[in-house]
C-alpha cells in the first residue's frame, strides 16, 4: 500500500460528514490519506503532536476542519511547514465564525481557508497541489476536468435541441 500523503484532521466526530467528502475525493484519485479526530481544545497535546510530526512521517498536505471558534486549522498551520487547507464547518443556525476565525491568521503563518463545508473543492485542491510533482496524478486530474467540461457541453447541446 502507498504511503499516506494527506492528513485529514477534524475537531470532532460531528465534523465527519463534511470531512468525508474531501476524503472521498482523495480516494477517487487513488491518493492515500490518514484521517483523525483531534481537537485543538479538548486534546491539544495529541493534536499538536500529530501535526508536528506530519512532515517527517511523509505527509505533504494537511486538511483540517472544525466549526465554532475553529482553532484547529490555525493551530495546525502553526505546528507544521506543510500547506494546511482549512474547511470551516458551518451548521444550520450558526453564523460564519469558523470562516472568519480561519481567515484572520497572523501574517507569517499562512492558512489556505477553503469554502464553508467545502469538502469537495478542498479535496480537489489537495489533488492539484500533489499533481504538481506527480505526472500520473496530473493526468488523472486532467481527465477529470475534461469529463466535467464535456458533460456541460452535452447538457448545452441537449438544451439547445429541446
Ligand atoms: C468544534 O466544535 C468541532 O470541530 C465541531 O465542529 C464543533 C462541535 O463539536 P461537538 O460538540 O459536536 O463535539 O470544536
Amino acid at each position: 500500500m502507498a504511503k499516506p500523503l494527506v492528513g485529514i484532521v477534524m475537531g470532532s466526530k460531528s465534523d465527519l460528514d463534511i470531512m468525508q467528502v474531501a476524503a472521498d475525493v482523495l480516494s477517487e484519485f487513488g491518493v492515500e490519506y490518514e484521517i483523525r479526530i483531534l481537537s485543538a481544545h479538548r486534546t491539544p497535546k495529541e493534536a499538536t503532536e500529530y501535526i508536528g510530526s506530519a512532515k517527517e512521517r511523509g505527509l505533504k498536505i494537511i486538511i483540517a476542519g472544525a466549526g465554532g471558534s475553529a482553532h484547529l486549522a490555525g493551530v495546525a498551520a502553526a505546528h507544521t511547514e506543510l500547506p494546511v487547507l482549512s474547511i470551516p464547518v458551518k451548521r444550520e443556525g450558526q453564523d460564519h465564525e469558523a470562516l472568519f476565525s480561519n481567515i484572520a491568521m497572523p501574517p507569517g503563518i499562512p492558512l489556505a481557508t477553503m469554502p464553508e463545508n467545502g469538502g469537495k473543492n478542498t479535496g480537489l485542491m489537495a489533488i492539484e497541489i500533489l499533481a504538481l510533482s506527480d505526472d500520473n496524478l496530473a493526468q488523472k486530474y486532467r481527465a477529470y476536468r475534461k469529463k466535467m467540461h464535456d458533460s456541460v457541453l452535452a447538457d448545452d447541446k441537449n438544451i439547445a435541441q429541446a
